[in-house]
């Protein structure tokens, strides 16, 4: 049973979160006609885009895939710049998509949700917020994002440091100016890749503590011709039709036919170094050949073309080898888009320093102490990334039925059935959760996808009067044993990454995306609704 406490408000939904897939699934079900209310820690929309605001901060999915298809006004009114937007730009579309739908009236900002807890009597969610308010609502569509809380490794000292210090995920809203500064950045994965060359040419001098060599490729970011958007305005109905058809919900997808281990070496250079030199290769080359995530050997042939790239463009050969990956398969972790990353290390100010082999112990008043040097730091960047695809949610006291909390629902790992819903959390909709192809595809198209089938099932159980919908257990579990086979037959699951959980330490190891294809997953998710809910249990 429940205790009973104040409840404030009542409503139909609760979204948490008010990032792309919180704000659409707001358009929606108030298109719907229900009564729905939306809180979001931040003063403002945006998710992701609102927080992440470190310099070089940019999509690494092209604009013009990395937006809304569901209004065709909108997609005509609204101009991207660039091939690769800056999050400046994502945010003030964010903002005008907001604005154009009069979202905010129904979101209350500065408002952190900290329990739902489901009422097996009254079949509906009580949630309470870090304000006090209490809202009873039959739905609850947690949009809290796959990589929204930031997590800064627990080094000892940091109290004592009296420099400034940031995380890339929680960055200034005036910005920050390290002219003149001794900066030390820690993390070379996507973040720590992207502001890398801003704090090149900013700071006095830059240290970047690099403990893993990342992959990298060149992202060939330039401005967008008029020609161009011309293009893609008339063509935009056929582009979003042809991306939702794809594995990663892209318009520039193209089907793979050949294995890599096929092509004549002369032939798979060449290809190589069209990507490369019209930049953008993270989805051209890893789906060049069928084979690239499935055989290490094909895998190999496109890691080895990188590494030589990287060779070639760092002049130190030192600095080269140190910034030159041998512990992971290309791809297997993000691989991020770089403007300028390896060339940084040519510059005079900026050093690379192996904290594999010399570990950081510690943080001191002046700055950083690895086990054999000290240096001296007026500002330090974390570019230690988050608690991936399962913190957020899990910062949140979820309770369902017998007041079982999601934490201990999950301690071996995330258990949900389609990334959707996880049971015993009746109601509980999860938008791009784990289970799900989320992190591993286009995520504005995914999360259309997602929000969309949640609306249609709300807008299915209104009209057949039912109160209640929760997966069964067997469903979840077969789905479950689905998203890890899958996986095996790739190379995913080899390398430590926060797709597995292996950056948080006790976090299970548990490879979460579903890496099956969002076109297949789509598929799969249409005939399940088609077929009533099949695998849900409906009441
Ligand atoms: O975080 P990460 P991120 N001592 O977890 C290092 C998305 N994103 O913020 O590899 C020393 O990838 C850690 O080292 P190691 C994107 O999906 C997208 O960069 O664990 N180092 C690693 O180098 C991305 O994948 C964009 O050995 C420590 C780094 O910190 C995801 O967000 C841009 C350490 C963390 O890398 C996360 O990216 C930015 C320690 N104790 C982000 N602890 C786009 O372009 C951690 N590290 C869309």
């Amino acid at each position: 049973m429940i205790e009973e406490r104040t409840v404030n408000t009542e409503v139909d939904v609760v979204i948490v979160g008010a990032g792309f897939a919180g704000l659409y699934a707001l358009h929606l079900l108030r298109g719907r006609g229900l009564k729905t209310r939306m809180f979001d820690a931040a003063s403002d929309v945006g998710g992701t885009w609102f927080w992440n605001r470190y310099p070089g901060a940019r999509c690494d999915v092209e604009s013009l895939d990395y937006s809304y298809s569901f209004s065709n006004e909108i997609q005509q009114e609204w101009e991207w710049s660039e091939r690769y937007a800056t999050q400046a730009e994502i945010l003030k579309y964010i903002n005008f998509v907001a604005d154009r739908l009069d979202l905010r009236r129904d979101i209350t900002f500065n408002t952190r949700v900290k329990s739902a807890t489901f009422n097996e009597e009254q079949s509906r969610w009580h949630i309470e917020t870090s304000t006090g308010e209490h809202v009873n609502a039959r739905f609850c569509i947690m949009a809290t994002g796959n990589l929204s809380l930031p997590r800064v490794p627990e080094f000892p000292g940091l109290e004592d440091f009296k420099g400034a210090w940031y995380h890339t995920g929680l960055w200034p809203h005036e910005g920050v100016d390290f002219s003149g500064k001794r900066v030390g950045l820690i993390g070379t994965g996507s973040s720590g890749i992207q502001i890398t060359p801003i704090l090149g040419e900013q700071a006095r001098q830059l240290y970047v503590f690099q403990r893993t060599a990342n992959y990298a490729l060149p992202a060939g970011n330039r401005p967008h011709t008029p020609e161009q958007i011309e293009a893609c305005k008339k063509n935009y109905p056929e582009l979003r039709d042809y991306a939702r058809k794809t594995p990663v919900g892209v318009a520039s997808f193209v089907f793979p036919e050949k294995s890599a281990l096929e092509e004549e070496e002369a032939v798979l250079r060449e290809k190589c170094e069209f990507h490369w030199n019209d930049g953008g290769a993270n989805i051209s080359l890893l789906s060049a050949y069928t084979d690239i995530m499935t055989n290490k050997d094909a895998n190999e042939r496109l890691g080895s073309f990188v590494r030589e790239k990287i060779r070639d463009i760092v002049k130190d050969p030192e600095t080269a080898a140190l910034l030159t990956p041998d512990d992971h398969y290309i791809g297997t972790k993000r691989l991020p888009l770089e403007s300028g990353y390896f060339e940084t290390f040519n510059r005079s100010n900026v050093k690379l320093v192996n904290v594999r082999t010399d570990p950081i112990t510690t943080l001191t008043a002046t700055g950083l102490a690895t086990e054999s040097n000290h240096y001296e730091l007026d500002a330090i960047v974390f570019a230690t990334g988050f608690d991936a695809m399962t913190g957020a949610l899990q910062d949140i006291d979820i309770r369902g039925v017998d007041r079982l909390p999601l934490k201990d629902k999950w301690k071996d790992g995330p258990k949900t059935f389609l990334g959707l819903m996880t049971s015993g959390f009746p109601n509980l909709f999860i938008v791009t959760g784990p289970g799900s192809p989320s992190v591993k595809t286009n995520m504005v198209n995914h999360i259309e996808q997602h929000v969309e089938w949640i609306d249609q099932c709300i807008g299915y159980m209104e009209s057949k009067g039912l109160k209640r919908i929760d997966p069964e257990g067997k469903q979840e579990e077969a789905w479950v044993e689905h998203v890890n086979q899958v996986a095996d037959s790739t190379l995913f699951p080899l390398a430590n990454s926060w797709y597995t959980g292996a950056n948080i330490p006790g976090k299970p190891r548990v490879f979460m995306p579903y890496v099956g294809g969002l076109h297949l997953y789509r598929d799969k998710c249409d005939q399940i609704a088609e077929q009533g809910y099949e695998g849900f249990s409906l009441a």
